[in-house]
């Protein structure tokens, strides 16, 4: 372990409490003008370090997502092994494909305090409140046919709400294709983008947003009626990281199951945590608009409406309007 990281070890230990300079050194082995160089550093990466002169320092209490954090505690196998981490970027979802392009390994994760082109579906744009939510997106080299893969969104929208309800008790639905909501306000969207050969998949990256701690005044305006976080819902601050590893655990799990091909299983979850079957809604698909009910969801997450034509319709993608 690097003494820097041995440093931070010690102060975790000691956490909202005093630790001599003196005593770091002694222990640890290192100078006191080492010491202070390392404090330095790991204020600059966001932790939050008092320092006094007769009584050292103290690591406060704090909630950051850093590759190290996300490995401290995470209960996979694979997923999220290997953690880029971001204060500030583009977008998560552009950071992975440029890793996958370039070769990176299943389960890889991108990870950004802030994004400055936040992106949904369509070219729409995903606000992300700095520091308030969470914002990744999963490298993923699945064994499915480019027909498959519409799966991959319901299956992360299930991880997330089980992680979710773990960590704080309240429980999302989940809305096709992409979103969760709490209140039937959006807490969180997916946007899986895939490259593809003509009967194979080179990788997907899927990317999620979830507002965690966001408060209501510091939604933009466009959103600020649509959009919500866990912290608006609850009242209360939960600890990012801990849902991460938590959505993360569940991902992984249920990712086992999709690479065994057995959807119907992912299907089944995901009806337990939706309730739009035999809800009315509007569909807009580019220039078209489909009014009727929702059937069912297919196993290969296709949503069946009966539209009030009376025809059956299988929408693959859209947006859906309940009314
Ligand atoms: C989505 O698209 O909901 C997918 C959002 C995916 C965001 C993640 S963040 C990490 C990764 N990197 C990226 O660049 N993207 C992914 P869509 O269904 O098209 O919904 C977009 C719409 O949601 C916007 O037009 C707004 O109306 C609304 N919206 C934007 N930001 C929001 C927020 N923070 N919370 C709730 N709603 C939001």
């Amino acid at each position: 372990m690097k003494t820097r990281d041995l440093i931070l070890k010690f102060l975790k230990r000691n956490i909202d409490n005093w630790v001599s300079g003196e005593y770091i050194s002694k222990e640890l082995n290192v100078s006191r003008a080492a010491i202070s160089k390392h404090i330095s550093s790991l204020k600059k990466m966001g932790y939050i370090i008092e320092s006094l002169p007769r009584k050292g320092y103290s690591l406060k209490e704090s909630d950051l997502l850093l590759p190290d954090e996300i490995y401290d505690g995470l209960q996979t196998k694979t997923l999220g092994k290997k953690v880029v981490f971001f204060d500030e970027t583009d977008s998560t979802n552009i950071k992975a494909r440029d890793l996958a392009e370039e070769g990176a390994e299943e389960g890889t994760i991108v990870i950004a305090e802030s994004q400055t082109m936040g992106r949904g579906r369509k070219g729409r744009s995903w606000y992300t409140g700095k520091g308030s939510g969470i914002f990744l997106s999963l490298i993923l080299r699945p064994p499915l046919a480019p027909t498959e893969v519409a799966i991959t969104t319901l299956m992360t929208a299930i991880a997330m709400v089980e992680a979710v309800k773990s960590v704080t008790k309240v429980e999302p639905k989940i809305k096709w294709p992409n979103d969760l909501l709490l209140g039937g306000k959006k807490i969180c969207g997916i946007l899986t983008e895939v490259s593809t050969e003509m009967d194979s998949v080179n990788y997907i990256i899927v990317g999620i947003g979830i507002n965690i701690n966001t408060e209501a005044v510091s939604f933009p305006k466009e959103i600020k009626n649509i959009a919500t976080s866990l912290h608006i819902e609850t009242g209360e601050k939960f600890k990012r990281k801990l849902i991460t590893q938590s959505f993360l655990k569940s991902f992984e799990k249920l990712y086992n199951i999709l690479k065994n091909r057995n959807f119907n299983h992912i299907m089944k979850e995901w009806k337990k945590h939706s309730d739009m079957i035999g809800k009315r809604v509007e569909i807009e698909i580019f220039e078209r608009k489909i009014k009727g009910v929702v059937e069912d969801i297919e196993d290969d997450g296709v949503l069946r409406v009966c539209s009030d034509d009376g025809s059956i319709e299988r929408i693959i993608s859209g947006d859906i309007h309940f009314v």
